[in-house]
Parts: C-alpha cells; sequence; structure tokens
C-alpha cells in the first residue's frame, strides 16, 4: 500500500492513451478518473491540481480528447482524463464508440476508486449531465461532484447555484460536492483532500 501522505504531485507525467482495456496500465494502482461535458474543464482541472500549465492537453476546440489519457502520479496512483460527453459536432458511430469505450472503463476497471464529475457552476447541468450522474450512481461508483468555473459566478450565488445542481441531479448527499476553479484555484485542496480519502 503507497503512502499517500508523501505524494509528490510534481512528479506527474502522461502514461499513455487508451482506447479499450487491452490498452490498460497493468498494475494495481488506484485510479481517479475525470469525466464531464465537453469543454467543461476536465484537462484544466488535471493540470491545476498537479500544479502544471499544459500537461493535460487543454483546447478550445471541444471534443479532441477521443481516448482515455492516463496520467501517472509519482508512481502511487493515477488519474485518468475521459474525453468529454456531449459535443454536438460528432458522428453516430463516433458517439457509440466512444460510449462503449467509457463504459467499458467505468463499469470494469478494477483500478477505479473515484470519478470526478465535472458540471459547469454557471448553468443548470445539462441531460448529459444528469445521465452522467444517473450512471455513476447506478454501478455505485464513488463520485466527487466538481462544479467548476466557480471563478465566472459571483460568491453572492454560490449557494443559489449550488442548490439548483444538486436539484437537477438528484445529487446523493453522501457524494463530495466542491465549489472549483481551474483559473483562481477555488476548491484545490478541499479537491486533493476529497481525492485522497478515496485512494
Ligand atoms: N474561467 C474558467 N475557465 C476555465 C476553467 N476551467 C477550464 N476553463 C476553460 O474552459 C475551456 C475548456 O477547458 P478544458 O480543460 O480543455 O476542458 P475539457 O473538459 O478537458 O474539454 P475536452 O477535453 O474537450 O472534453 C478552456 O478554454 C479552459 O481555459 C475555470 O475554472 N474557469
Ligand atoms: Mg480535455
Amino acid at each position: 500500500m503507497a503512502d499517500f501522505s508523501y505524494l509528490n504531485t510534481h512528479r506527474a507525467e502522461i502514461l499513455l492513451s487508451a482506447a479499450g482495456k487491452s490498452q490498460y496500465p497493468q498494475d494495481a494502482l488506484p485510479e481517479i478518473a475525470l469525466a464531464g461535458r465537453s469543454n467543461v474543464g476536465k484537462s484544466s482541472f488535471i493540470n491545476c491540481l498537479l500544479g502544471r500549465k499544459n500537461l493535460a492537453r487543454t483546447s478550445s476546440k471541444p471534443g479532441k480528447t477521443q481516448l482515455l489519457n492516463f496520467y501517472n502520479i509519482d508512481d502511487k496512483c493515477r488519474f485518468v482524463d475521459v474525453p468529454g460527453y456531449g459535443y454536438a459536432k460528432v458522428s453516430k458511430k463516433e458517439r457509440a464508440r466512444w460510449g462503449r469505450m467509457i463504459e467499458e472503463y467505468l463499469t470494469e476497471r478494477e483500478n477505479l476508486r473515484a470519478v470526478v464529475s465535472l458540471i459547469d457552476f454557471r448553468h443548470d447541468p445539462t441531460a448529459d449531465d444528469v445521465q452522467m450522474y444517473e450512471f455513476l450512481k447506478y454501478y455505485d461508483i464513488p463520485v466527487i461532484l466538481v462544479a467548476t468555473k466557480a471563478d465566472k459566478v459571483p460568491q453572492g450565488k454560490w449557494s443559489k447555484h449550488e442548490a439548483a445542481v444538486k436539484k437537477k441531479l438528484g445529487f446523493d448527499h453522501t457524494d463530495d460536492f466542491i465549489i472549483f476553479s481551474a483559473v483562481k484555484a477555488i476548491g484545490l485542496n478541499e479537491a486533493w483532500d476529497m481525492i485522497l480519502k478515496h485512494l
């Protein structure tokens, strides 16, 4: 069992990109996956947590990350950046392939400890967000709900937005909820606390 009190988060690199389980890393290291709509800020979340500008590729072009990207952290655990959902300009065939790839990872991967499910704090969750949350609940996968881009919401409105998000998702209050911003590093320590708790 690795000692996570000494996790060196600056010792991080992309390990590999996988389209399916034959390509996953073959060991027992715990993994935290990042799920969320295309462009919601998954890669930015990873970069923020690892204190890096561009380790995980971020882009203004949504739908670019089409493989599962595995990031090694200090040889003790991994982040898995999952391609975003809900991007309109993707063919039916691509969408189906994407669905199989995500489902296979989320339902079969023994290394998976929790999913950081990101939603955009500015808006109500989309139908896709609700579906993803229900999927994770159905398979009993621990969820850390991260409401990101909080820097774009005036602080006086945070509790109102939080209530709206939770209501729309049918949020299970045993899950973690974090208000986050990759730009201003809001919720950074809280996010690490929650993640470490699951490792
Ligand atoms: N204001 C603000 N912008 C953010 C934040 N997080 C991400 N962004 C911006 O949102 C855009 C998308 O961020 P990414 O991290 O690439 O999003 P992603 O979820 O990885 O997108 P895909 O890989 O396409 O699914 C970029 O322009 C980021 O700079 C945040 O906390 N605040
Ligand atoms: Mg990304």
